[in-house]
């Protein structure tokens, strides 16, 4: 059996980004509203649809045999799986959380001090990484209160924007550690399954690979093509055609989304026009 099952948040923060990776991926598959299952049409993948919290440990005990999470949660259960692929969607820090009036330095201060939080297993190891002790307070929501109630002197909780701190008089003191979704997997997957993955992890780096480089067109007199080449090395190199106008020709070639900005100024100042940017679906190195 080559079919594989993948773990997916039901409802929730990483759903709606998990099913646009996969239909990204050109995975066909109808997920009515409730639903538990699902089974993909044309590849070789069933869905399971449940809370994040289950995923690690059913993706440990076989279940399912891949899973979306955030590290997060995978750091905190600790279940023996693999972290196969950053996915790089549902950024957020694991962060402190003080009185906006805490003229806070470091950690040390929480010696003695009283935490609250979901995470007591990766707050414990930063704690004693750091040789703080403090007490831990295990609770599962609303972490965000628990110091205007007076359950605790801070909190350790997911931030994203910031602004769940903010409206409760707090703010962000120190970050424990950074996440994303990730894929995981079970490490008893039969070489037919991880055939299966293989394909998978190939349209999803076509995917990303993508999305973070775009096609770029312009024209340029024929004497800067040297120095454009340069600025845009492209996959190989770049296609260089002549325009009907003589002395000029129109380069295509990629560009990486995080350099885009800073190369376009350049191409400008090399005597690049007519600049045409387009997002690219997907890309095969
Ligand atoms: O029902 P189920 O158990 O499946 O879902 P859940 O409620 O436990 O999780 P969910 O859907 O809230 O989050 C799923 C995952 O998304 C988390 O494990 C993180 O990896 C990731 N993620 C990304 C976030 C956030 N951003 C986030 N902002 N998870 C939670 N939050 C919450 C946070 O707890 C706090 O209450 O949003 C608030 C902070 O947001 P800001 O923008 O105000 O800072
Ligand atoms: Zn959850």
């Amino acid at each position: 059996m080559n079919t594989l099952k993948i773990a997916i948040q039901k409802s929730g923060r990483l759903s709606e980004d998990s099913l646009k990776l996969i239909k990204e991926c050109g995975i066909k598959f109808s997920n009515g509203k409730g639903k538990l299952k699902a089974s993909a049409d044309n590849f070789p993948i069933e869905f399971l649809f449940l809370r994040d919290d289950d995923i690690p440990g059913y993706v440990e005990d076989g279940v399912a045999d891949l899973g979306i999470v955030g590290e997060n949660v995978l750091v905190e259960y600790d279940n023996d799986v693999k972290l196969v692929k950053k996915l790089g969607f549902s950024k957020c820090r694991l962060s402190i959380g003080v009185d906006r009036n805490w003229d806070y330095k470091n950690i040390k201060e929480l010696d003695g001090k009283s935490i609250a939080t979901s995470y007591p297993k990766i707050l414990g190891n930063y704690l004693k990484k750091n040789n703080v002790n403090a007490e831990i307070h295990e609770i599962s929501g609303s972490v965000e209160i628990a110091p205007s109630i007076g359950l605790a002197d801070a909190v350790c909780d997911i931030v994203s924007s910031g602004s769940t701190l903010l409206s409760n008089g707090l703010k962000e003191a120190d970050v424990i550690m950074r996440s994303e979704a990730v894929l995981i997997s079970g490490k008893n997957l039969s070489a037919d399954q991880v055939k299966t993955l293989n394909q998978l992890l190939f349209r999803m780096e076509s995917v990303q690979a993508g999305k973070n480089n775009k096609y770029i067109l312009l024209n340029a007199p024929n004497d800067s093509i040297d120095e454009i080449i340069s600025l845009l090395p492209g996959m190989k190199s770049p296609t260089v055609l002549p325009l009907a106008m003589e002395g000029w020709s129109s380069l295509h070639s990629v560009v990486k989304e995080d350099e885009f900005w800073e190369v376009i100024e350049k191409l400008k100042e090399a005597g690049a026009q007519g600049i045409l940017v387009a997002p690219i679906e997907k890309m095969i190195v």
